[in-house]
């Protein structure tokens, strides 16, 4: 019998390297990384600095390093971080912002991803014996935990305006920033103009299998490599890494819309369904969030009953589901996914 196929929504993660990727990294010229010999990695480094238009850019390995590192390379211990109350960096870095980086973060809530300039103007108090020292400000880009939602240019460059006013850095998690460049089809130049410095993944909607990359001027580059020192991130033959990036950089990055589209897709599809909710203003790229409180029924017995159906799928946060389309899921895969939620939802309600 042949085996079910599995449609895998979990995350852009899951997204395994192109056969081109592979020749890339089979093919790549290596050098040892520390000592800056890696002629692959730095081929890299230059063309993501470039894209973003900053002056340099520095290969880590993971998504949460790059934060991590980043927000080390920003401030001082003790200081205080301005960020939004469901970032990535407040959810789900283990506390590392605290536990290794020493720093105080003061989340804002928002209603879509985006701070408020107003509300980052009043959580920045002033100088008062009884106060941390506020040194950055962070967005999220797209924004995870709000649906993939996208801070736009205009949004990013009031909140900068806040920061410079009062001497903070202002650095961006875009770690999906590719993908709101590409739902806006503008230029991620425009997304970049207004921060200090940012991160973004190449192991996600990329499809790279390993890397992030942080990116900023010469300086903070040259301490952030410091520090990716200290916290173990110092590699060596990291062409390896940098190859299939470079692929990524210059192949993956247009095809983001076909995520789109089929996120928006699958939205569509499932707003139809009873006893399920889609919040449409939230589609905006390659992610679907829906609640299924109405069911009235454990977030696992619903994704059990997805998997049994061969869909894979994630919730964010008690009753809501999360689903990610990546390369590899196609328009057949959001319909069987529709038909399977169809199945699975009209199952909970009679039973
Ligand atoms: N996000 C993952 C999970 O950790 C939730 C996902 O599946 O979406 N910033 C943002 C905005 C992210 O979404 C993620 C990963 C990271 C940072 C961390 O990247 P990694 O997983 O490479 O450490």
């Amino acid at each position: 019998m042949p085996s079910k196929e599995i449609i895998d929504l979990r995350s852009d993660t899951v997204t395994l390297p192109t056969e081109e990727m592979l020749e890339a990294i089979r093919h790549a010229e290596l050098g040892d990384d520390v000592f800056g010999e890696d002629p692959t990695v730095n081929r890299l480094e230059e063309m993501a600095a470039e894209k973003m238009g900053k002056e340099a850019a520095l290969l880590v390995t993971s998504g949460t390093q790059a934060n991590l590192v980043s927000l080390m390379s920003n401030t001082k211990r003790g200081e205080l971080v301005i960020l939004e109350a469901e970032s990535h960096i407040y959810w789900y870095e283990v506390g590392g912002i605290s536990m290794i980086a020493g720093l105080l973060p003061w989340p804002l809530k928002s209603s879509m991803g985006a701070l408020d300039p107003k509300d980052v103007e009043a959580a920045i108090r002033p100088k008062n014996i009884h106060f941390p020292e506020p040194a950055l400000v962070c967005i999220e880009n797209t924004h995870n935990r709000h649906g993939g939602t996208i801070i736009t240019p205009e949004q990013i460059r009031a909140i900068s305006e806040v920061a410079v006013a009062h001497g903070l850095k202002l650095y961006m998690d875009g770690a999906r920033i590719f993908n709101a460049a590409v739902a806006l089809n503008v230029d991620v130049k425009e997304f970049t103009r207004h921060v200090d410095n940012l991160m973004f993944c190449l192991s996600k909607s990329l499809s790279c299998p390993i890397g992030s990359l942080v990116v900023g001027t010469q300086e903070f580059i040259e301490k952030a490599r410091k520090i990716r020192k200290v916290l173990g991130g110092g590699m060596r033959q990291a062409g390896i890494i940098a190859a299939p990036g470079i692929v990524a950089l210059e192949k993956m990055i247009d095809r983001l819309k076909e995520d789109h589209e089929n996120a928006k897709r699958l939205a569509e599809g499932i707003a139809k369904i009873d006893g399920v909710t889609v919040d449409m203003s939230r589609v905006q790229t390659n992610m679907v969030c829906f609640d299924i409180s109405c069911l009235r029924i454990e977030d696992d017995l619903f994704l059990s009953k997805l998997e049994k159906e061969g869909i894979l799928a994630l919730t964010n946060s008690k009753n809501v589901v999360r689903m990610v389309t990546h390369r590899g899921i196609e328009k057949n895969h959001i319909e069987k996914t529709i038909a399977a939620l169809e199945k699975v939802s009209s199952e909970l309600r009679v039973g």
